[in-house]
């Protein structure tokens, strides 16, 4: 087990494309291990493989108080979406400190594979709907910050750089 470094905004890295998943082995279950580790130490409540610099579609949520309750999703889609929409306050282990609205669909039926190359079909609303969006976007390459204005999305930028240079 191993807590992995985390991509941070802007960096270039989190707008690739991530690859389909298509061998279910060990060293999947082994991402999948070290992506919870990382997660839960940030403290977060979802990760995308990008966001650790591996770009293959894979998610590990866990929107449960105890952290107690972790899901994973390999190759998500997905296959329907509510017409209702709504506007939460969403945040990134990327975008470190940085949190803002994002209105989206309010309910999502996302299907994917486990761990183990096991297909199931999730019908997700509240939170669970928000952070299946957030990280299926990560895999496409997606960060939230792009839902909001150009001038936040600079904003954003240039705070991020500069506390990165201070840091170093
Ligand atoms: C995505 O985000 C999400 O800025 C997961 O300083 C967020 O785990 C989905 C975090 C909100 C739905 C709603 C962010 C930790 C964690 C920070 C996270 C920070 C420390 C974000
Ligand atoms: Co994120």
């Amino acid at each position: 087990m191993a807590v992995l470094t985390i991509l941070r905004y802007p960096d270039p890295r989190l707008h690739q494309v991530a690859a389909p998943v298509t061998e279910f082995d060990d060293a999947l279950r082994r991402l999948v291990q070290d992506m919870a580790e990382t997660m839960y130490a940030a403290p977060g409540i979802g990760l995308a493989a990008t966001q650790v610099d591996v770009h293959r579609r894979v998610i590990v949520i866990d929107v449960s108080e105890d952290k107690s309750a972790l899901q994973v999703f390999v190759n998500p889609e997905i296959v329907a979406s509510s017409d209702d929409r709504k506007v939460y306050e969403e945040g990134c282990l990327s975008v470190p400190g940085v949190y803002d609205e994002v209105e989206r669909p309010d309910r999502v039926t996302v299907r994917a594979f486990d761990a183990h190359g096991v297909p199931f079909t999730l019908e997700a609303d509240g939170l669970l709907a928000v952070c299946l969006q957030h990280e299926i976007d990560h895999l496409n390459g997606r960060v939230f910050v792009q839902y909001l204005s150009r001038l936040k999305q600079g904003r954003i930028r240039t705070r991020l750089l500069k506390s990165d240079r201070e840091a170093a």
